[in-house]
């Protein structure tokens, strides 16, 4: 029998017949003999065997896709923030024991090798990490889908720290080759850039002639669902030059010359989110957009063209969920494929494409809602420009009819933003091109509303829709906190594996001394790894015992790392004040990525360092207060803290932080959260006992209001002596001492115009950490409270996530038997369960 067959058969694998697959490919893929082999040589082996074992299965899905005329969801995304693969693959498919015993006599262990993996870090952040939790929900569920997006060379930078400040380092995740694509050089899609167009009437077909054309290679991945029963895949593209090499040129002896066209135009997919504070940086930024949204939409067209004929039938047949406004291009791509390449008649072609096209937004911040400057959308793309004008004259008709007179709301809801520079509003262009619109939490959604498509939302009024976001349970408990998840199983059995409602089983146990009893050895020695590392990294010795209090996000000033550290000073000054105030232990944990060119985040590290440097050996203190910055964070490091973590800081800004998933990893990993009233944090506060959760802050409305006033800081920091006196200490430099003035104009701004609310916020946040402490006094109350956390947040599955998009954007059934019935429950409205 073999691997194949066997798994079809849905019989335990025999670890002899994997070892001989392993070691088959140690040899003849990866050309190494057992005894001379690395740790990534395994690893390379191990993969290549795990990925056999999944082709069959993956092309059975896509094959059954076909033959049924099953709806294909196609998820465009500038980022896919992937992190490792084979432990979420092997879990998937239900080999890790088969898998750890093939390699046992070989003297390897699945946890050394697994390390050895390379994190895909295509992403920044929350946006890049909900694609791929989707991708692995999506391939869990059963829904036909395609993940597409840029197989960048560099995905985001290493941060390496060098005297408490952030330096960036290339990251190379692709140096040893990567065990889990297959290159696809036959798919290679022509893209085209520049030149010009051929027509007179821009809604008739016209000939775009471009200036330039490069190939977009494809590169799969196929992604395991949970019991490995179905699968997606995610298309990744890969920029080549049609001509490598100018041969004329290099016999004529400019060998540089020769090359240099391909190095531009291979550029495309070198690196992710290149800083676009330059107009080279922009321009590439925009090549990288069109690049992979026109591959993407040529790829589904041809697709659908082969077996439907016509395209008449795509929006019954096909789904293209754009997440952000990154690949808002696609609207007028996928007007000029229609209406230029097949003919279709511009109003049948736009019936096409808003019946196609959805559209997530993710982020409320002016700063972050993208345009382009016409004239660049001109010289790069000059059909898109030209279809964008005619789709933003109609759109205008209509807005002029409905509402004749209102000129304000006509240049609101205007694709154009009329100014010095005109510029194209790719969030307004995602939203006319989209039949349905979603925020990704309640709030986000109701304050999307009232703020950037307050207008667009009167013109189309019921497209924006609420979908909150989720994460994927297999990665974020059952693979990272695998004591958590043994010590559940015990409890209640194996259900919530399949069926994460089940968790909700738990609640009783809340109350249960024994339970609670493991449940707080479990975090403790969570608590230990973590421990483990942080010595191993920094040379900083922590206690299991003290509170393990988190803040692991990207640093933004929105996100108020600053307030986290402010507080720590005070709490410091507090302490030596009082030592024996009844102070809970704590170590507080630091983790994220500054932007390179954020001038501000990277200063808000570098305090981190400096308060870290004069806490972390004080006598004075005894060991009750302890900052940790692990550098580097990226999902592999989420793995390692988030099971470890007593606190979570989730201390936005309220009506600032679109959703957060960190928020929902932390809780479900039976982290308290400490939190504003902001994002998806107030569902998990809709779901937990209010005395399990440490709200604080002004709500997003008050800080409204507040910002219309223009206060700015000093009233609060009048009203606090506490934080005065940290301020005062912070502009003395004696956090400093090497350069006293590093932190005035930080400090200034927090008197001045405190655009964050931190000063704001200070005291209700001191608050919340008193309640938090008092909480962790009682070990009972706050085991109690940590298990009612796990218990309630079944909901933030991304299983439910992905039911409510089939439902309320794709409109494809969800097959029940994966979904369990988190996904059949309406939201809660509910505030308290449990307790
Ligand atoms: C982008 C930029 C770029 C320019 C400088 C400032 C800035 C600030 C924020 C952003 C965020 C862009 C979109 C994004 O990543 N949003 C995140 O999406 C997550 C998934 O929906 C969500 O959980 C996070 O709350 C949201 O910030």
């Amino acid at each position: 029998m073999t691997i194949e067959t066997q798994m079809r058969s849905g019989k335990r694998h025999d670890p002899a017949m994997l070892r001989e697959a392993i070691v088959r490919k140690l040899t003849y893929d990866v050309g190494r003999s057992q005894n001379a082999a690395s740790d990534r040589e395994w690893f390379m082996a191990t993969a290549r065997a795990v990925r056999e074992l999944i082709v069959d299965r993956w092309m059975a899905t896509t094959r059954s896709a076909y033959e049924t005329g099953a709806k294909q969801v196609y998820y465009l995304s500038l980022e896919f923030l992937i992190g490792r693969l084979l432990r979420d693959n092997i879990d998937n498919l239900g080999l890790t024991e088969e898998v750890s015993d093939a390699l046992a006599p070989l003297g390897v262990t699945l946890e050394r090798i697994r390390m050895a993996e390379p994190d895909a870090a295509l992403g920044n952040g929350g946006l890049g990490r909900l694609a791929a939790c989707f991708m692995e929900s999506m391939a869990s569920l059963g829904v036909p889908a395609f993940g597409y997006g840029i197989r960048y060379d560099h995905g985001l930078f290493r941060q390496v720290i060098a005297n408490g400040w952030q330096h960036e380092y290339p990251e190379d995740w692709l140096a040893f080759g990567n065990p889990w694509e297959f290159a696809k050089p036959e798919i290679a899609p022509e893209i085209g850039f520049g030149g010009w167009v051929e027509g007179s009437l821009a809604d008739e077909p016209c000939v775009w002639r471009p200036g330039e054309m490069v190939q977009a290679v494809a590169y799969d991945t196929p992604v395991v669902g949970w019991r490995g029963r179905s699968m997606t895949t995610l298309r990744l593209w890969s920029a080549r030059a049609p001509d490598p090499l100018k041969l004329e040129a290099f016999n004529r002896g400019d060998h540089v010359g020769a090359l240099a066209e391909r190095v531009r135009m291979e550029a495309i997919s070198k690196v992710l989110y290149p800083g676009d504070e330059t107009p080279a940086g922009q321009e590439l930024r925009l090549r990288q957009q069109y690049f992979f949204t026109s591959a993407a939409l040529q790829d589904l067209v041809r697709r659908h063209l082969r077996v439907y004929g016509g395209l008449g039938s795509l929006p019954d047949k096909v789904a293209i969920q754009l997440n952000d406004t990154h690949p808002a291009i696609a609207v007028a791509e996928l007007m000029r494929i229609c209406v230029d390449l097949h003919r279709v008649p511009w109003d049948e072609a736009w019936r096409i494409t808003q019946g196609s096209i959805a559209y997530t937004n993710h982020t409320l911040l002016p700063e972050a809602l993208e345009s382009w400057p016409v004239g660049l959308i001109e010289r790069l793309l000059p059909r898109h420009m030209q279809i964008i004008y005619l789709i933003n004259a109609r759109h205008l008709q209509q807005v002029r009819e409905r509402f004749p007179g209102d000129d304000a709301l006509a240049a609101s809801v205007s694709l154009i933003h009329e100014n010095d520079e005109r510029r194209v509003r790719m969030g307004h262009l995602a939203f006319i091109g989209s039949h349905c619109v979603n925020g990704v939490s309640a709030l986000h959604t109701s304050l999307l509303r009232r703020t950037v498509f307050h207008d667009l939302d009167r013109v189309a009024p019921g497209r924006i829709v609420g979908i909150t976001n989720g994460i994927t349970f297999r990665r974020w408990l059952h693979q990272s906190n695998r004591r958590l998840c043994a010590l559940i199983e015990s409890a209640i059995g194996p259900k919530f594996r399949d069926d994460p409602q089940a968790l909700e089983q738990l609640r009783p146990l809340a109350d249960d001394a024994a339970f609670q009893g493991d449940f707080a050895q479990v975090k403790r020695l969570n608590k230990q790894a973590l421990g483990e590392t942080i010595r191993a990294e920094l040379g900083i010795v922590v206690d299991p015992a003290a509170m393990m209090d988190v803040q692991i996000k990207r640093i933004h000033e929105y996100k108020r790392q600053l307030l986290n550290l402010l507080e720590t000073i005070a709490l410091a000054d507090a302490i030596r004040a009082a030592p024996s105030g009844g102070w809970a232990p704590r170590v507080k944990v630091f983790a994220g990525k500054a932007a390179a060119s954020y001038h501000r985040a990277k200063l808000i590290i570098r305090l981190a360092h400096d308060i870290g440097s004069a806490l972390n050996d004080d006598p004075a203190l005894q060991g009750l207060l302890k900052v940790v910055f692990l550098p580097n964070y990226n999902v592999s490091a989420a793995e390692l803290i988030v099971p470890a973590a007593d606190l979570s800081e989730q201390i936005s800004t309220a009506g600032m932080e679109a959703s957060g998933t960190g928020n929902m990893k932390l809780a479900l990993n039976g982290a308290l959260t400490i939190g504003t009233r902001d994002g998806a944090t107030v569902e998990i506060a809709e779901r937990v006992p209010k005395d399990t959760i440490f709200l604080f802050g002004l709500t997003a409305e008050e800080v409204a209001e507040r910002k219309a006033r223009g206060s700015g800081g000093w009233p609060a920091i009048a009203a606090s002596p506490r934080l005065a006196a940290v301020l005062e200490a912070l502009e003395r430099g004696d956090y400093s001492p090497d350069d006293p003035d590093r932190y005035r104009d930080l400090v200034a701004s927090l008197r001045g115009p405190d655009p964050f609310m931190v000063a704001s916020d200070f005291e209700a946040y001191w608050a919340a950490q008193r309640r938090a402490d008092r909480l962790w006094r009682d070990p009972a109350a706050w085991t109690r409270a940590a298990i009612l956390n796990t218990a309630n947040m079944a909901w933030f599955s991304s299983d439910r996530t992905i039911a409510e998009y089939a439902t309320k954007v794709w409109n494809i059934p969800v097959p029940r038997r994966a979904l369990g019935q988190a996904a059949e429950l309406p939201p809660s409205q509910e505030s308290q369960r449990g307790g």
